[in-house]
């Protein structure tokens, strides 16, 4: 019996990642403080693909019981991810979903109050209780969203749809390891290191201080 129970496990487990979906998500499109879509199904294997748009989002893994801050285990944070004009960001982040339990995430954008105003989103929400509504609404009376250190949970993968600014964001399959990561979410340092086959290039963006620059005119 239990062995029967194993073995079918280890089949739907294969039969699953073999139809592995990969669930696009934008992040601010349009310049709206919200994930589109903000609500998705997964099954366990699918892969979340968030993709940053202007000015400066974030996405991270929360808590139903606490609204616009860190899941207390595991998770995922994508860092912050700077986009200046229109278009994404050079790279997209993409987590494996390991679990069919409800995934409450936010953006952890601190000016003008994203998740407070709403930017936050579910993966395999219920249709009542602890509904995305409820989170949304929690979220409201939230003094501020708060952040993991460092980037964790997923992969930044080049974005292929993006337009890059740098030479080795053009690489069709780039893997990057983010190496520094500080801020609330408003001045955003990033140093990336991205290896493309023929060999290892750190990658600078210069995007930063045009942002840095953009949000000292936008604060003061
Ligand atoms: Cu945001």
């Amino acid at each position: 019996m239990r062995a029967t129970t194993l073995a079918t496990a280890a089949v739907v487990a294969l039969a699953s990642h073999a139809n592995a979906d990969t669930i696009r998500i934008d992040v601010g499109q349009n310049n709206a403080l919200a994930f589109s879509p903000d609500s998705v199904t997964a099954k366990v294997g699918d892969i979340l693909d968030f993709h940053f748009h202007a000015i400066n989002h974030s996405v991270v893994m929360g808590d139903f019981d606490t609204p616009c801050a860190p899941a207390k285990t595991g998770g995922f944070f994508s860092g912050f991810m700077p986009v200046s004009g229109s278009g994404e960001a050079d790279e997209s982040f993409q987590v494996k979903v390991n679990s069919t339990d409800p995934i409450f995430f936010y953006c952890a954008q601190n000016t003008f109050s994203h998740c407070k105003s709403g930017m936050s989103g579910v993966v395999n929400g219920p249709s009542s209780g602890n509904t995305l509504a409820a989170y949304q609404s929690a979220a409201k009376n939230v003094k501020s969203a708060s952040n993991p250190a460092s980037v964790f949970g997923g992969s930044l993968v080049a974005d292929a749809s993006s337009s890059p600014t740098t030479s080795a964001a053009a690489a069709a399959t780039t893997s990057c390891t983010v190496t520094s990561n500080s801020g609330g979410g408003n001045g955003y340092k990033r140093s990336t290191t991205c290896t493309s086959g023929a060999g290892s290039v750190q990658v600078s963006l210069g995007i930063v201080a045009a942002f840095t620059f953009g949000m000292a005119i936008l604060m003061s």
